[in-house]
């Protein structure tokens, strides 16, 4: 089989004293953390929309790498694709991947042809994960790039869309459960608004969670098992997106009855657009018992828009797996690298750098999370913030049973509080950065 990588070798772990930028100094995929190895643990994936399709075009300009894979027709170019695919995530030990059904297989002039060209590429693509030993972590459908879905998909205002959508996403749940995804993600690529002088939002909202209804429905009808995820983003495309951020899906499915069927993927790309860091995000997923899966990157905070930077900033990593953790680890998700290079970083070996950098970013910062965990003092210093509340008054507020006269009356007695303490925000940034650092 044709080589597409010559210049990538098989990465493998070194350490940090390594000096090769094509070896992991941190992410040793075989090392056992508490009982199984760091692959299982992290579940990295790799994202076949900007890994094996972008070609870094931005507003101002075209792609800066060929993604042609040597072809130029459609469908051997997309053979070609799965191959390459393969072959990158075999030398990068990535264990997943995640895909929408339009960057596995070209859209046709019809739905009926869509669906044969998906049929043929993912029972080619069931080979290779046979061949390669490789899991797929979640499958979409992308529902924003056509035109037809300039005004949304299960929020467009045109009836024909809708019932597009639905079999658009009807097909790509069958070839998700046939390459046997333990995940199917619901972004809602055009689900929001530009004006609200030409939209009806209830409707809007209404007949986006019957297409979720629908659709995830019938997913279970045909054995899915896995999880559905909503991912979260404010804007980009639309001006708002209705799946503003985790507050608000978790909002949503609970008002429509989704939250036994629907997780959250989190990605920490859109926490920082809504106005919140990445562990906000995923602790109120985890708080609504919604923690599903992450896209794993970051933005820029001088920019105003989704970067889809490969994430490097460890501070930031270690964070989000304190929060895994405290979420119990992943089940059915993991981490997917919704992540691509900038476009100057225009060759194979930038691709393989940012996934390697990526990789040792969440090695490290989940290594860096078990110290937190080991160390104790954080999760002691919360513990004791809140300790009014085990015992006398607080203890009858917790519980439920104080009453309001009797608080009334408590605090008639108190003349006033003089019992606060200090939240030592410095202190624990400080233990923070020892135990980073130290
Ligand atoms: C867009 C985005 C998507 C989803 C899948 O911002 O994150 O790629 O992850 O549709
Ligand atoms: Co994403």
């Amino acid at each position: 089989m044709k080589e597409f990588y010559p210049s990538i070798p098989q990465v493998k772990y070194e350490g940090t004293t390594s000096k090769n930028p094509m070896a992991f100094k941190w992410y040793n995929p075989d090392e056992l953390v508490d009982g199984k190895p760091m692959r299982e643990q992290l579940k990295f994936a790799m994202s076949y929309w900007h890994t094996m399709c972008a070609e870094l075009t931005d507003m101002f300009g075209v792609g800066t790498i060929d993604k042609s894979y040597g072809a130029t027709d459609p469908m051997e170019q997309a053979k070609n694709k799965a191959d390459a695919a393969f072959e990158l995530m075999n030398k990068l030990s990535i264990d997943y991947f995640c895909f929408h059904d339009r960057d596995i297989a070209p859209e046709a002039d019809t739905l009926a042809e869509s669906n044969r060209r998906l049929d043929e590429i993912s029972d080619y693509i069931g080979e290779l994960m046979q061949k390669y030993n490789k899991k797929l972590l979640w499958g979409t459908a992308n529902c924003f790039g056509n035109p037809r879905y300039m005004s949304g998909a299960g929020t467009a205002p045109n009836a024909d869309v809708f019932a597009f959508a639905a079999a658009q996403i009807k097909k790509a749940i069958e070839i998700t459960v046939k390459l046997g995804g333990k995940g199917y993600v619901y972004w809602g690529g055009r689900e929001g608004y530009e004006t609200l002088l030409n939209t009806d939002m209830k409707l809007e909202l209404d007949n986006l969670a019957y297409l979720l209804k629908l659709t995830s429905e019938y997913g279970r009808s045909i054995g899915f098992d896995g999880d559905y995820y909503i991912e979260p983003k404010p804007k980009e495309p639309t001006k708002h997106q209705y799946d503003f951020d985790a507050a608000t899906v978790c909002g949503f499915i609970q008002k429509y009855g989704l939250d036994r069927d629907f997780k959250l993927n989190i990605e920490a790309n859109h926490a920082t657009l809504a106005a919140h860091t990445f562990q906000h995000e995923l602790t109120v997923a985890r708080i609504n018992g919604a923690f599903g899966s992450i896209d794993a990157n970051q933005g820029d905070v001088l920019l105003g828009w989704d970067t889809d930077q490969f994430p490097t900033n460890v501070y930031e990593t270690a964070l989000c797996m304190l929060e895994v953790i405290r979420a119990g680890g992943f089940t059915n998700g993991g981490l997917n690298f919704d992540a691509k290079t900038r476009r100057p970083s225009n060759t194979p070996e930038d691709i393989a750098q940012a996934y390697i950098a990526g990789m040792d970013s969440f090695a490290l910062g989940y290594k860096i999370a078990r110290k937190i965990v080991a160390d104790g003092r954080i999760d002691e210093f919360v513990k004791q913030r809140y300790s009014s509340y085990s015992s006398g008054i607080g203890k009858k507020i917790l519980d439920r049973t104080a009453t309001i006269d009797e608080l009334e009356k408590y605090a008639l007695g108190l003349g006033d509080v003089t019992t606060n303490t200090s939240g030592k925000q410095e202190y624990l940034e400080d233990i923070l950065n020892v135990i980073m650092f130290g």
